[in-house]
């Protein structure tokens, strides 16, 4: 791993997991996620990940349209990386899901490093009570669902992406998508400093426990040695413990309410800036300091 004293924050404001019944601060219409992306940045976050949702029922979309109106507000009132999810929704088409990161161009887009079961379903047992019943079928489907990422569609993001002058969030949510990542590297489709996203608790991939932070850690440093800089993603209510210990171990780090909708035991957070607001805290005890927009971009060789 590339050491840096300087903490890229990622914030990721709503994602395609949650649904709007789970929590009333997750944002969906633009107005929304663009408010919540700009206070995130306000708050310290370098980097903003970013999802569309259906204004009507807040359903994930990848209907480029639907980016245009918060995009604009972000451009406008921050200098933060905007980072455009080529993930979407485990539910979609590959196609259906580059077509934002492609319309658009962005200096960064996910890119979800191998195929796997992805269990939504236990989230069942926590809420029960949905306003739309696309929200209920997101979680019950789930149960025979592949969030599909082949080598072929791996690849032919890379290589698009590429061609746009856009860089990669690698998210890499098993120790195997790591090999998947030196694969690439060794064909010389992608090149360091590699932005390794660490994705820790979904339901399919690896676990959140300290002990599987550390084989991440060793592997990653094992295949792309300096060639890296590393980002802890804990998903759910081990969002801010997991940042934490990477953060101590020398990691950049995600939040937002995408991955946690969480701040404290049973405690819904009111926005994401709040969750980058409590890891700012974290950091800065461990007199680490917070990357800026443009430090992100030198860290990870973005076009600006
Ligand atoms: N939802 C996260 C666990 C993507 O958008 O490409 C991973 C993610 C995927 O952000
Ligand atoms: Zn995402």
């Amino acid at each position: 791993m590339s050491k840096s004293r300087k903490v890229i924050i990622t914030c990721a404001p709503t994602g395609a997991i949650h649904t709007p019944s789970m929590s009333p601060y997750l944002p969906v219409t633009a107005d929304e996620i663009a408010a919540a992306a700009i206070a995130a940045a306000q708050a310290g976050a370098a980097i903003l990940h970013l999802h569309a949702r259906n204004p009507e029922d807040g359903r994930p979309s990848q209907d480029p349209e639907l980016f245009v109106p918060f995009l604009e507000q972000i451009k406008a009132r921050t200098d933060a990386v905007v980072n455009i999810t080529t993930g979407g929704s485990p539910h979609m088409t590959v196609e259906d899901r580059m077509r934002p990161a492609m319309a658009f161009k962005p200096e960064v887009a996910s890119l979800n490093m191998g195929s796997m079961n992805f269990g939504l379903f236990p989230m069942l047992q926590r809420f029960r009570e949905f306003r739309h019943e696309w929200e209920r079928q997101h979680l019950e489907n789930s149960r025979d669902l592949i969030f599909k990422n082949t080598f072929k569609d791996i690849e032919a993001i890379l290589r698009k992406g590429t061609e746009n002058g856009t860089r990669f969030e690698f998210e890499c949510y098993d120790i195997s998508h790591l090999y998947n990542l030196a694969h690439f590297l060794d064909r010389g489709l992608v090149s360091g400093p590699l932005f390794v996203q660490s994705v820790f608790g979904i339901l399919g991939g690896i676990g959140p426990h300290p002990e599987d932070l550390m084989h991440m850690r060793r592997t990653a440093d094992r295949l792309f040695g300096d060639q890296y800089q590393w980002s802890i993603l804990g998903a759910g209510k081990g969002q801010i413990a997991l940042a934490s210990i990477g953060a101590a171990m020398g990691s950049h780090v995600r939040v937002g309410l995408e991955d946690s909708l969480w701040i404290g035991p049973g405690q819904l957070a009111k926005s994401s800036a709040e969750q980058v607001t409590r890891i700012r805290t974290v950091l800065e005890a461990l007199n680490l300091e917070v990357a800026t927009p443009a430090e992100a971009r030198s860290l990870l060789g973005l076009k600006g």
